[in-house]
């Protein structure tokens, strides 16, 4: 038995929530928030640990719940360049406290149970934050969809993700119809990549055709209207089965925008997330000469400046719900599973449609939103921590600052002007991904400590990584606790054909 009050106080730092800004001192015992007092009335208190914040600010751990890791090869010839312990270790040094990673299910399995038990077994004691697991359903067959419920109930896994697109996962509209309808009658959240797969690869197959292969052909396959369509058709197949709550991952397009506020605003249960490549990149960085292009090839890819600015418009005013990393990293220089599996004899700058497509954004997601001042800090905090909390079934344990509810999840930042501008670079990073697309940009703050259930697991300034790869936990969620979600679907009722 020791004799400390408190395991950790966090003194004289500005506490942020979705909601409030003001001066706190955050006390901590065991892996809670214990309370939040007076600024300054805990700098001696009898604590094992006191961490002087001097006036910088202190959010909840960042909640990132679009992250891939140690995927099998479902988009091109690639694989994914961060394990488990490699994409959490850069999480944490980015102030992200818990991801969500995806579970993937191969068209070839029958089984989501199966697939989610081989994630587990990836994942387990090689995780430095905490996670949990959506299911990636690529194939929905009785046998899938007749896991739901446990996958819910007996799993603590509340969603799941289905693709619009790419030939390994492309559900079809009366698949996505059968998933729709079990998951709504298990209370399951559903994130749907909305772009249209078979406009794709005919836009693909004419660019061919023209010998037109390198990396910026890659937003020419996938033009905006393409990702509008496929938006407009999964908010009507959402309407069709009573109005099911979909979530749109990924949104780069106004067009889609536009649509999904329209849903949005005639009391369509529509959420959408948007993610940092939308922000800070535009089709430009996908021009770049030679091969540097496909360092950016995501998808849906960058758009123009005029969009990212609507972009930002749509996370302002809360079209967007969240906005996560979607980090789906692949080594650049690398030919045997990176970027560069598409170069050969006949295509010496590659071939856009063979580059796996994903970019590499867990460790830098925090820090470039904090740092462009775009974002009210409340603002910052709801997108980033409480929302994909509450929408994932996390909240109140992760997204808040909960005095004896609240995980003690924190992350510390520099007090303003404190930290020498920082130049990004891959060589600063804690991924295992031999590029950043962000290289060379100045960030004016990082997370100085970010803390996960009381104990500091990163101190820049002190030995930066501080704890192991097993001290992560696997996270059973609850079905999504955003705005009465669940309880608005059963007023509606189940899903009646005889009522169409
Ligand atoms: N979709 C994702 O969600 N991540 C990476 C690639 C993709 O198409
Ligand atoms: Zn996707
Ligand atoms: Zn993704």
């Amino acid at each position: 038995m020791d004799s400390f009050e408190y395991d950790l106080v966090v003194t004289n730092g500005i506490c942020v929530t979705a909601t409030d800004i003001a001066t706190y001192d955050v006390a901590v015992k065991g892996e809670k928030i214990a309370f939040l007092a007076p600024s300054g009335s805990l700098a001696t208190a009898n604590a094992r640990r006191i961490i002087n914040a001097e006036g910088g600010y202190v959010t909840p751990g960042g909640v990132d719940c679009h992250v891939h890791l140690e995927e099998p090869a479902l988009f091109g010839r690639g694989t994914s360049s961060d394990t488990y312990e490699t994409g959490t270790r850069s999480a944490i040094a980015g102030g992200c406290t818990t991801i969500v990673a995806f579970a993937p299910q191969p068209k070839h399995q029958p089984s989501l149970l199966k697939a989610l038990e081989e994630t587990h077994a990836r994942a387990r004691s090689n995780s430095y934050c905490d996670y949990g697991f959506h299911l990636l359903v690529g194939n929905p067959g009785e046998q899938a969809l007749s896991e739901f419920e446990t996958l819910v109930n007996h799993e603590g896994v509340s969603s799941l993700k289905i693709y619009m697109t790419y030939a390994a996962l492309q559900l079809r509209d009366d698949q996505i119809l059968s998933v729709l309808l079990k998951a709504r009658q298990h209370r399951i959240f559903t994130m749907v990549h909305a772009e249209n797969g078979d406009v794709l690869n005919w836009l693909t197959d004419q660019l061919e055709s023209k010998k037109l292969f390198a990396p910026k052909y890659h937003s020419h396959s996938r033009p905006p209207v393409l990702e509008a369509e496929a938006t407009n058709r999964a908010i009507a197949l959402s309407s069709l089965i009573s109005n099911t709550p979909i979530l749109l991952v990924h949104v780069s397009d106004p067009g889609a925008t536009r649509r999904i506020r329209e849903a949005q605003s005639a009391g369509q249960p529509i959420f959408a997330e948007t993610c940092p490549q939308y922000l800070f990149l535009t089709r430009s960085d996908l021009e770049k000469p030679g091969f540097e292009g496909a360092k950016c090839v995501c998808s849906p890819p960058p758009r123009d400046k005029a969009s990212q600015d609507v972009i930002w418009t749509g996370v302002r005013n809360g079209t967007f719900s969240v906005l996560s990393s979607d980090h789906c990293p692949f080594n650049y220089d690398d030919a045997q599973s990176g970027k560069m599996t598409c170069i050969n004899h006949e295509h010496p700058v590659g071939r856009f449609k063979e580059i796996p497509n994903g970019i590499p954004g867990i460790e830098t997601r925090l820090p470039l939103v904090f740092s462009s001042g775009k974002l009210a800090l409340t603002k910052f905090v709801e997108v980033t921590s409480t929302n994909p909390a509450k929408l994932y079934g996390l909240y109140p344990a992760k997204g808040s600052l909960i005095p004896g509810v609240s995980d003690a999840d924190l992350v510390v930042w520099y007090p303003d002007g404190n930290l020498p501008n920082v130049t990004l670079t891959n060589s600063m990073l804690h991924h295992a991904t031999d590029y950043t697309p962000y290289e060379g940009r100045t960030i004016a703050n990082w997370p100085r400590y970010t803390i996960l259930r009381g104990r500091i697991i990163w101190d820049r300034d002190n030995g930066g990584v501080l704890s192991e790869k097993s001290f992560g936990r696997f996270v059973k969620r609850g079905p999504s606790n955003f705005e009465n979600m669940w309880e608005v679907v059963e007023e509606q009722g189940e899903f009646d054909v005889a009522a169409l």
